[in-house]
């Protein structure tokens, strides 16, 4: 038998080491809601945005009686004003999204003892944004944070036009749910912008939509397609739908090498009196992934799955197919606990040939907290892996560690891109 060991190649304790790189490892976040600040007031940030967050909204509007209606109608300084005092002094901030707030105002140096939302705007308002910007950034140690760009909205619309200038620390995601979601309703918007395109998928209308997706691809020079699908999406399954994804989407993103990336469960609207806070969950069937990655082996997928009961059989379809790459613990599974279990079996299923976490941050200060709280399960996770390696005699060496880690943190979507498929 070799000696137990404890230690890395390099001599550190294995716990300590772990830490250290997953903390020192910049991350490529692969999907946010966040945008250049040469994007004006689309890039959200500060404390009143903050705690107008739509996970926050939601919380709030269960333990209070406010009607809806009067509660939109409410500035949003106000609205920010009514979720602190009920959700953070009238009750203690446990929620994984109100425990957030607590971390980004810790991270960010600002006093707790005394609970002054005053006293956090002053902070805010005497801020140089890109200063700002940086010092979030570094604290969360992020190196990308991939955007999602919606060409269905007119006002993200015309900054791309204008060809606003996007940072480096950004890339482009094509976020297209109207083109599966609502056809008829994208066909007439498409329309309005010049393409000639009609609710009938004939050919002219399907070359036509192809030119548009590729535009826009081009246009924001987009890592990726996306589209976010309710629990009963199948494929096949609708005609449209089958003929959007044969004809028009899976042929342009086939010639870029591009992925499409689904994310699939979520029912819009539970609660439309909720607006952003009112969708909620079901269970979808992962066959359709399946059959999609069979059925197009020359396409790339990324699928991340909103119902916790899907993430096995998520994992085990990954297992056969090589262009499906699985991502983050998506919105109502962004949560410790089910993130320790989806990180350990999608570990222990997958190897670090997955992507394991993505942040969805919608204000830019979240960056702090969703990555802060990861890094800690990722951590913990990897703690026990290496150290049980280790204590079989296996020489765990600190480069090692670094490339595995960097690999989950978003790494194994550059070489997901670089894949080539037949
Ligand atoms: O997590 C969220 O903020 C959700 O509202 C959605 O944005 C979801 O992530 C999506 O991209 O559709
Ligand atoms: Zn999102």
């Amino acid at each position: 038998m070799s000696p137990t060991r404890t230690l890395t190649h390099e001599g550190e304790e294995i716990p300590r080491a772990v830490r250290r790189i997953v903390d020192e490892t910049p991350i490529l976040d692969i999907h946010t809601h966040l945008f250049p600040p040469t994007f004006g007031d689309m890039l959200l940030w500060g404390i009143d945005e903050l705690l107008t967050y739509h996970y926050l909204v939601a919380e709030f509007l269960r333990v209070t009686d406010i009607p809806y209606d009067e509660f939109w109608s409410l500035p949003k300084s106000v609205q920010a004003e009514r979720i602190w005092q009920t959700l953070f002094i009238e009750r203690s901030p446990v929620s994984e999204a109100t425990r957030g707030v607590v971390t980004v105002l810790a991270q960010l140096g600002l006093p707790l003892v005394d609970r002054n939302l005053n006293a956090y705007r002053e902070w805010f308002a005497k801020r140089s944004l890109d200063f700002h910007t940086k010092e979030v950034w570094e604290k969360a140690n992020v190196r990308k944070a991939i955007m999602t760009n919606d060409p269905f909205d007119p006002v993200e619309r015309t900054f791309w036009e204008k060809n606003t200038p996007v940072d480096k620390r950004f890339w482009a995601a094509l976020r297209i749910d109207p083109l599966l979601n609502n056809w008829p309703q994208a066909a007439q918007y498409l329309a309005s912008l010049g393409y000639a395109v009609k609710v009938t998928l004939e050919d002219p209308t399907l070359a036509e939509l192809q030119r548009f997706l590729a535009e826009w691809l081009d246009r924001m020079q987009a890592k990726y397609a996306a589209i976010s699908l309710p629990p009963d999406f199948e494929y096949p399954g609708a005609p449209v739908t089958s003929t959007l994804l044969e004809k028009a989407l899976l042929p342009v993103l086939r010639d870029r090498n591009l992925p499409l990336a689904l994310m699939i469960g979520v029912k819009r609207g539970v609660n439309p009196q909720l607006r952003l806070a009112g969708d909620g969950v079901g269970t979808a069937d992962v066959s359709t992934v399946e059959r999609l990655c069979a059925a197009f082996p020359g396409n790339k997928f990324m699928v991340t799955m909103l119902a916790r009961e899907n993430q096995h059989a998520l994992c085990v379809a990954a297992r056969k197919f090589r262009n499906l790459l699985v991502f983050g613990c998506w919105w109502f599974l962004n949560n410790p606990r089910l993130i320790l279990e989806m990180t350990q079996m999608r570990l222990e299923m997958l190897g670090t040939s997955v992507v394991l976490q993505h942040s969805d941050a919608r204000v830019l200060e979240q960056l702090i907290y969703k990555w802060a709280h990861f890094r800690s399960i990722l951590a913990m996770v990897l703690q026990e892996k290496y150290a049980y390696l280790a204590s079989l005699g296996w020489d765990v060496h600190e480069e090692e560690m670094r490339r595995d880690i960097r690999a989950v943190l978003g790494g194994y979507f550059e070489d997901f891109l670089e894949l080539r498929l037949p």
